[in-house]
């Protein structure tokens, strides 16, 4: 049986390095060489995110280079996808995203999008100035396990409580965990507004997304 060690750090690398083009190149090498896609994405790519992430929380590395990371991740990730249909690996489970009504800032949860995906969770990603009772219907719609609230302003923070009330009134809330954060976002408001997890970065949130999932 053929060792894909070199191939899965190879990619690994290529996603570190934010090589968008060569990082779908070795991936498709690595597919024809047989290479199962399932391994690909965990020790090639997670693998690779997940230093990225861990660089980018003690501060070696910033915004720049983990959106150009993303950015290979995502090229890597259409590569696979197909590979990874047809072999029936399905993601571990869905998350919703979105940054909440009256706040248009998008960079930190476009983030936490990626790194969670990079966990292997699908996510949707609802954009951003999205209303309590949108992220309400996508819940009910989508089945989704977790729902990631971003607020940037002191202001829209409140949106965070409103949506946590609008699950309530819904009857979703105990299907649901919700997480919040933003750079105005502290873990006493999330206790105070009753979310489940509050997260200062976008590698921690992947973090304890992915544990809802265990
Ligand atoms: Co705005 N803005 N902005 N802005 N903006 C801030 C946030 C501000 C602090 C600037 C300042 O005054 N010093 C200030 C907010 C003050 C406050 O309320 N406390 C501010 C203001 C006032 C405004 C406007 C009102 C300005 C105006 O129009 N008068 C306006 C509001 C528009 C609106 O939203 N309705 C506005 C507009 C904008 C731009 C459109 C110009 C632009 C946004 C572009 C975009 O996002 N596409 C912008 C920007 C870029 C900023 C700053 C400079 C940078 C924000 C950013 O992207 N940081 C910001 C000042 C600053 O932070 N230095 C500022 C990088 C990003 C990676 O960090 O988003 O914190 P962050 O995400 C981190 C963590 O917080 C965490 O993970 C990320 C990575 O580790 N995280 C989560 C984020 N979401 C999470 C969710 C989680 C977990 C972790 O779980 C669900």
């Amino acid at each position: 049986m053929s060792d894909f060690t070199n191939s899965f750090n190879e990619i690994s690398d290529l996603l570190q390095k934010g090589k968008a083009k060569d990082i779908v190149v070795a991936v498709e090498k690595a597919l024809k060489e047989g290479a199962a896609p399932a391994d690909i994405l965990e020790k090639g790519l997670i693998s690779g995110m997940n230093i990225v992430g861990g660089k980018f929380k003690n501060g070696e590395i910033f915004v720049p280079e983990v959106l150009i990371a993303a950015r290979a991740m995502n090229h890597a990730s259409a590569t696979l996808k197909s590979a990874l249909v047809a072999a029936g690996v399905k993601p571990v489970g869905k998350a919703v995203i979105c940054t909440v009504k009256g706040d248009l800032h998008d960079i930190g949860k476009n983030l936490v999008k990626m790194m969670i995906e990079g966990k292997g969770i699908e996510v949707i990603d609802l954009g951003v100035d999205v209303a309590s009772d949108k992220i309400v219907e996508t819940v009910r719609d989508s089945g989704a396990k977790v729902v990631c609230l971003s607020a940037l302003l002191t202001t829209t923070m409140l949106s965070q409580k409103e949506t946590i009330d609008a699950l309530k009134s819904a009857g979703l809330r105990d299907k649901v965990k919700v997480m919040v954060g933003g750079a105005p976002v502290t873990q006493s408001f999330a206790d105070e507004i009753g979310a489940d997890a509050y997260s200062p970065d976008a590698a921690t949130a992947a973090e304890v997304c992915r544990a809802y999932y265990n």
